[in-house]
């Protein structure tokens, strides 16, 4: 069976993970922890970084581009596609993954100013989708394609800091935020994750930074009722 080396909170590898779902291609997974790496994650990882995927021929692989691209020659894509619309998934779906890291680093910013000008970079990617989408539930049409794949961890991400904080990255991208809302329905956003990540994501990135007090300070630091039941969260439920 093919193997999976991830991190919890990494949005390289939820991608990978989405990619892994949506063809219900079953794996194993065995997390690591980045701040104390194990030796044999160096020895097998050429770029020290996750995710690395085990083929069941034992190839190593590495780049979230290559893993997905890899899943999709090994497995059948989820659509076929013209050269041209190849290119152009992996356009857009450049757009998000370029964006993770910005994210990761919005989301940790200690204060408000630095974190309102690590935003702004983040806007602009959702601001470019906004003017793209066209209303469908996702992101070409009615089913999910590897584009959706691509934002599901930026849209997850934005929709637990939301919860958790008050704060929508979205608020000003109603098509973005329906896609969210579609791409949370599908299911595929829980599927990507680990059963405990709210708690492990909050812990890190709702936790001692400007996000926090927004939290603290906000009544909205709380999941709405009717989702309490369904989402593992350290969230309390709104009154
Ligand atoms: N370009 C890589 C980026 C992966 C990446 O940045 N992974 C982070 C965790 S989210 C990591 O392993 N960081 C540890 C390090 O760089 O030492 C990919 O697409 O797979």
């Amino acid at each position: 069976m093919i193997k999976l080396i991830s991190f919890k909170n990494c949005p390289f590898v939820q991608r990978v993970m989405a990619a892994l779902a949506v063809k219900d291609i079953p794996f194993e997974i065995e997390y690591i922890e980045l701040s104390n790496k194990p030796q044999w994650f160096f020895d097998i990882s050429p770029n020290g970084q996750v995710p690395v995927l085990i083929t069941e021929n034992d190839t190593i692989l590495f780049e979230s581009d290559a893993i997905v691209e890899y899943l999709d020659d090994k497995y059948a894509p989820i659509e076929s596609l013209s050269p041209e619309q190849k290119a152009l998934d992996r356009a857009w779906s450049y757009q998000a993954s370029k964006h993770y890291m910005v994210q990761c680093g919005t989301m940790s910013s200690k204060d408000k100013e630095t974190f309102e000008s690590r935003f702004e970079s983040l806007a602009k990617a959702f601001a470019k989708a906004e003017k793209k989408l066209t209303g469908k539930r996702f992101f070409k049409g009615e089913s999910i394609s590897n584009v959706d794949i691509a934002w599901l961890p930026l849209l997850h991400r934005a929709l637990i800091i939301k919860q958790g904080s008050g704060f929508d990255m979205l608020a000003e991208y109603p098509k973005v935020q329906q896609w969210q809302s579609e791409l949370y329905n599908s299911g595929l956003m829980n599927k990507a994750v680990p059963d405990d990540f709210i708690e492990v994501f909050s812990h890190f990135y709702l936790t001692n930074n400007y996000l926090a007090s927004l939290k603290n300070n906000n009544q909205q630091g709380c999941m709405p009722k009717s989702q309490c039941d369904t989402r593992a969260t350290s969230l309390s439920c709104c009154g």
